[in-house]
């Protein structure tokens, strides 16, 4: 069992997650696209979170166990591909028992991501604001997942446990006995959901959790507390868990409602990215100098 520390009077400095060097208390931003991740990486953001809710979202499909392990590695890989920020993937309930879920962690690893994260509900799980479908997993069903996934990756494939004990309504002393099991089990760190309007579950979490123990947080309905307090209780890292989606579905609802209804499509626009935007976030002057490097007459091509 895990030894607990006292943080009642104040907390330490979180822990950071070694694997994604970044600083403690980093914010990751979803990302569920090429083009979201480039737009996180150009403000600054110190990695990505491949969101279920949000690939599943951009996908048109519902975030309960519709959009297959291979689909979401397939989006990590493409945000790989364009982006240098390290990324953690939302592996769900693990898409089965043990096997699948490390079946899906190698899938991840080989896509590009740095960790993943679990949750500990039966599969397949639903959306945690979802007001049905939020029953858990048992406590050994859950530590198999971890211990077989970290057996099948080894030490450089971070394993997040997220405990999902507020969002099913459970107690805050479950919340800290799943949690201790889980890393017991071999979890890098954890992950503490709640879905309250105020951060009062997660306060009460990490002032009894191990300080030495990395732990994350998703302010989604918290949104209002801020970043700093988040890492005065010693987050870890805190995830933007999918305003980046919901961002783009408003502005394209906003959008195509406009133009529906306008007289011209200029009219309807409104503020839209120019498409020399768009050339320039993609970096569409590299290749001019491409074709200069490359496609020089002595090189034979013209
Ligand atoms: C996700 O972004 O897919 C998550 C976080 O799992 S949440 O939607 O807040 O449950
Ligand atoms: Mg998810």
């Amino acid at each position: 069992m895990l030894a607990k520390s006292d943080r009642l009077s104040d907390f330490p400095q979180g822990v950071g997650l070694g694997l994604f060097r970044v600083p403690a208390g980093s914010l990751f931003m979803e990302a569920h696209s090429g083009l979201s991740a480039i737009v996180a990486e150009r403000c600054g953001f110190k990695g990505l979170w491949a969101s279920g809710f949000s690939i599943s979202s951009a996908k048109g499909k519902r975030d309960c166990g519709e959009v297959s392990w291979t689909q979401l590695a397939e989006v990590v890989s493409e945000m790989v591909d364009v982006s240098t920020l390290p990324i953690l993937a939302d592996a769900d309930s693990g898409f089965g028992n043990y096997n699948t879920c490390r079946q899906a962690a190698k899938r991840f690893a080989r896509a590009g991501a740095r960790g993943m994260v679990i949750e500990d509900k039966l599969f397949p799980k639903f959306n945690s604001f979802l007001d049905h479908g939020q029953e858990l997993t048992t406590i050994p069903d859950f530590k198999a997942k971890i211990h077989s996934t970290k057996d099948a990756l080894g030490e450089g494939f971070c394993v997040i446990a997220r405990t999902e004990t507020f969002i099913a309504g459970g107690t805050l002393e479950e919340a800290l006995l799943r949690a201790g099991a889980y890393v017991d089990a071999g979890a890098d760190a954890v992950f503490i959901h709640s879905k309250q309007p105020n951060a009062e579950e997660v306060e009460s979490f990490a002032r009894q959790w191990p300080c030495n123990i990395p732990f994350i947080v998703a302010p989604t309905t918290y949104a209002a507390t801020p970043f700093s307090e988040l890492r005065r209780m010693g987050a870890s890292l805190i995830l933007c868990a999918n305003q980046n989606m919901r961002a783009s579905a408003q502005a394209m609802l906003r959008l195509c409602s406009n133009v529906a209804q306008a007289a011209s499509l200029e009219e309807g626009c409104g503020e839209i990215c120019s498409v020399a935007d768009i050339f320039e976030l993609l970096d569409y002057h590299e290749l001019e100098q491409g074709r200069t490097a490359y496609e020089r007459p002595e090189h034979g091509v013209f």
